[in-house]
């Protein structure tokens, strides 16, 4: 049994839509970030850095949104999400997973929270740098689903193309989007046409970007 700590379009969301898409029974218990609800000395002991999400698997905790992307692709083999481990198509699954995490994810943490990095004084020019970077990495991966595409994989759907979207999602506010991007735009498209990305706003109560 699944118990997902959420909040509305938080790093959690991929976890969140993957829950619905796989259709893997699951519990929610929603997190007011805003009111520090993920800094109680409660939810710390589930999740030591304090943030979003966590996973309860059968009452273990579990953090890490894109390691638990992968483990629940893993638990339904089935519906094709992951390749399985052997294939082809493995070895590059995990580079995507991989570079989404830790090359597109962390720019996105240094423009939601600037100061983190360079220092209250410092915030405009960080998050004016972590956008450059976050640019970087969106103009590689449009060029790469422009010839291999539609999806990271190329023709068909994995838990990566879950994760990219995501964070795609996080750059509407900013002045140039990933859907200015139009092999990026075309992937969003084609994940958000999958009815698990209606129930997901649904039940995150979300509007933006749907
Ligand atoms: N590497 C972590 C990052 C999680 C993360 O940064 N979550 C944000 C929300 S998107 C958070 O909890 N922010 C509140 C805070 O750090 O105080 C993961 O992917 O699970």
């Amino acid at each position: 049994m699944y118990t997902l700590y959420y909040a509305p379009g938080a790093a959690s969301l991929v976890v969140h839509w993957l829950l619905i898409d796989l259709d893997l029974p699951h519990a929610l218990i929603k997190l007011d970030i805003a009111a520090r609800e993920h800094k109680t000395p409660e939810y710390l002991a589930l999740n030591p850095a304090g943030v979003v999400p966590t996973l309860l698997i059968d009452g273990k905790p579990m953090c890490e949104a894109a390691a638990m992307a992968v483990l629940l692709a893993e638990a339904r083999p089935e519906a094709g999400l992951i390749p399985p481990v052997g294939s082809a198509k493995r070895g590059e699954f995990l580079q995507w997973m991989f570079h989404l995490a830790n090359t597109l994810q962390p720019p996105f943490r240094l423009w939601w929270y600037p100061s983190e990095a360079a220092g209250e004084d410092h915030a405009d020019a960080g998050k004016a740098a972590a956008e450059l970077r976050i640019h970087a990495v969106f103009a590689n991966l449009d060029a790469h689903l422009a010839k291999n595409g539609p999806y990271l994989l190329g023709d068909r759907a994995s838990a990566a193309d879950f994760m990219l979207v995501m964070l795609m999602r996080w750059s509407r506010n900013m002045p140039k989007t990933a859907l200015d991007y139009p092999a990026l735009a075309r992937l969003a498209a084609l994940m958000k046409s999958r009815p698990s990305w209606q129930a997901l706003y649904a039940s995150e109560g979300l509007t933006e970007w749907a």
